[in-house]
């Protein structure tokens, strides 16, 4: 069980974010989330280097699980049932962060750009050569997505902490799913998952005009 210490495997992390879309394109919060916790224990098995962004990550995820289990727990069934309700009801700061600094559109956002992150790293991974190093194919990734939306400080302290990346192989092994190439196989499985659930979640929130919140 990914849940389990000591008996990881990134395979059932990234099988859930394969569970989290139903047959309507919706996406369910419940294991999006838990996705997101597997993540974040995959990160923090890579050391206490990368502890400041599992902070932060793991406060969102925090924040949405509050939700998920709080009074409106069943507007935050779906992100397109959380998202009609915040936006319907104005629980949504759109020009600055005031009256609703933890929206749940816009935590969900930063965890969305994370995503795509993810993914091209991720994919980078998987059809990159064999002596290729993770922490170039993490630092291209990073600039090509998430270093877009950080100020100076944070895109400093991530690429400093990219440096301490072990090798593709290594990397590809503390994945837990067998060889390099197995984990390979299973990334090439497994990279659609995410890819639709982020193009979905993007397209949600290009519809409401959600994609800069504050
Ligand atoms: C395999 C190596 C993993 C490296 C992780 C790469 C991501 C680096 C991101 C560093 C940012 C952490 C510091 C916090 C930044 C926050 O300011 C922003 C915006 O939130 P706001 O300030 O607006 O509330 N937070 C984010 O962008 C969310 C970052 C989540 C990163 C999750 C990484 C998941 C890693 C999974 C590894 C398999």
């Amino acid at each position: 069980m990914a849940g389990e210490q000591g008996a990881f495997c990134l395979r059932e992390v990234l099988v859930t974010f394969q569970t989290c879309v139903t047959e309507r394109r919706e996406v369910l919060l419940g294991p999006y989330l838990r996705g997101w916790r597997g993540l974040i224990r995959f990160l923090n098995s890579l050391g206490a280097i990368f502890s400041f962004v599992s902070k932060d990550a793991l406060a969102k995820i925090q924040i949405m699980e509050n939700y998920c289990s709080g009074e409106q727990q069943e507007k935050y069934l779906t992100l397109q049932s959380m998202v009609q309700y915040e936006v319907a009801n104005g629980l949504v700061d759109t020009q600055k962060r005031s009256e609703h600094p933890d929206s749940g559109c816009r935590t969900v956002l930063r965890l969305h750009r994370a995503l795509r992150w993810l993914q091209m790293f991720l994919e980078g991974l998987r059809t990159g050569q064999e002596d290729s190093k993770t922490s170039v194919i993490c630092t291209d990734s990073y600039n090509a997505s998430l270093a877009n939306y950080h100020p100076w400080i944070i895109r400093k302290a991530a690429t400093v902490a990219f440096r301490a990346l072990p090798s593709r192989n290594a990397f590809l092994e503390i994945m837990n799913v067998g060889t390099p190439e197995e984990a390979v196989v299973m990334l090439g499985d497994a990279l659609p998952h995410i890819c639709n659930v982020y193009g979905i979640t993007e397209e949600l929130y290009a519809q409401h005009k959600l994609l800069d919140l504050p």
